[in-house]
Parts: C-alpha cells; structure tokens; sequence
C-alpha cells in the first residue's frame, strides 16, 4: 500500500493487556470501524508463529478497510506476512537493514529528540513517532519531549511525524499547530469499553489535520 501522510492522522498501535473480553483481533475491527487511519501490531511477548499468524490474520483484515498494517519491532514477521512496513525504535535493527530486507514499505522510527530525528531522515525513515508527549503507564521507559521541542523539531524535520505517550480525547487538543501529521495511541482507543465510539471522538478531534 503506497503510503501518504494522511495515514498517520490517527494510529492506532495495539496492546493485547487490555483485551477485556475480545480478542485483539475484534478490537483492531472494532478501531477500524471507527476510522483508525493506519494499525500498529506491537507484540512485545509472542512467540515466532504465533506473532505472524497473528499478523496475517491482521493485514487481510487492516486491508479490507484500506489501511496499512505496520509491524512493531521484527523484521521476519514484518517480511513473511507482507506488512505495509516495520516500526522501529532507536536500540533495534537499523534502518539499512530494513531497506534491503524490505525494500519499498513503510518504515517508522521511534525517535526522542531532534539528533535522533535528523538521523532517521537521512537514513531513510518514511515517518517518525515521537513522544513521550504526556505521562503515560502504558509504556514506562519513555523520554518525555515537550510540546515546544515538539514544534521546533516539525519544522526542521521534512518527513511525517506523529506524537505518541498519554494523548487522550481531553488532552489531544493541545497538539494543534504543533505540525505533527496525527497522533498514534494505544490506550485512548483499545482502553475504552466501546473502542468504536471512543475511537470515533479521536477522529474528530483530528479535524485540524488535513
Ligand atoms: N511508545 P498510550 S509511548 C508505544 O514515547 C509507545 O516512544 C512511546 O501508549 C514513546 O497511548 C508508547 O496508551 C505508549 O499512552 C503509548
């Protein structure tokens, strides 16, 4: 799927301690019913096959609904179940390698501040996640990144760049004029007893993005 910024508008990335009844499965369809823009499979504890069963089973779904499948962290499940591309974060497989393994997807890097950003992009990053924007307990070794340098660091990067950590429905409007191209959230969406509405809401707010 070719990628455009308009995807990075609201992204959802998945964390199965929070299945509350369903499987991740049902609770990806029930984001993307409410208009995700682009899915993050983020499995930190699965093993092998069962990590790419599960990505299979995800991209076929993602794509019934026109949206990217991104793979958190691991290139062979990333390249044996044909995802739209590989998230990355700064201690994993470097950019190169990716390229050549997985020439033409999506590929996005976590980064924490402007040397990590201006790295990524000329290196070859497609987008970049940066956060953490707020305090958030989903992920707990973050480095927080303030609103400001949030700013400044969107105009001097040229590729897409979106906010990650703690954005929620009541504090996402402080990310306007800030030129990030969306948010990517976990617990705003899957934390919520009805992941269509709440996912919904998200989404517009989001009317700012173009
Ligand atoms: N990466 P929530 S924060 C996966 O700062 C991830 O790099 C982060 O979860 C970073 O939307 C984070 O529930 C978790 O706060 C985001």
């Amino acid at each position: 799927m070719k990628f455009t910024k308009s995807m990075l508008k609201l992204y959802a990335v998945t964390d199965r301690s929070w299945l509350n009844g369903d499987t991740l499965y049902q609770q990806v369809e029930k984001a993307l019913k409410g208009g995700v823009t682009m899915v993050q499979l983020r499995e930190k504890n699965l093993g092998y096959e069962q990590f790419l069963q599960e990505a299979i089973e995800m991209k076929a779904l993602c794509h019934r609904y026109h949206v990217p499948l991104i793979i958190n962290d691991n290139l062979e499940v990333a390249i044996n179940s044909d995802a739209d591309g590989i998230h990355i974060g700064q201690d994993d497989i470097s950019i190169d390698v990716v390229k050549e393994r997985f020439p033409d997807k999506i590929i996005g890097v976590t980064a924490h501040n402007l040397k990590e950003a201006n790295i990524a992009q000329e290196n070859g990053a497609t987008y970049l996640g940066m956060g953490a924007i707020f305090s958030t307990s989903t992920k707990t070794n973050t480095t927080p990144l303030s609103i400001n340098s949030l700013k400044e660091i969107t105009s001097i990067i040229h590729i897409p760049i979106v906010a990650i950590g703690g954005i929620t429905y009541d504090n996402v409007d402080k990310l306007k004029n800030t030129g990030i191209a969306g948010i990517a959230v976990v617990s705003a969406i899957f934390h919520n007893d009805d992941i269509v509405s709440s996912t919904k809401a998200l989404l517009n707010k989001m009317v700012y993005i173009e």
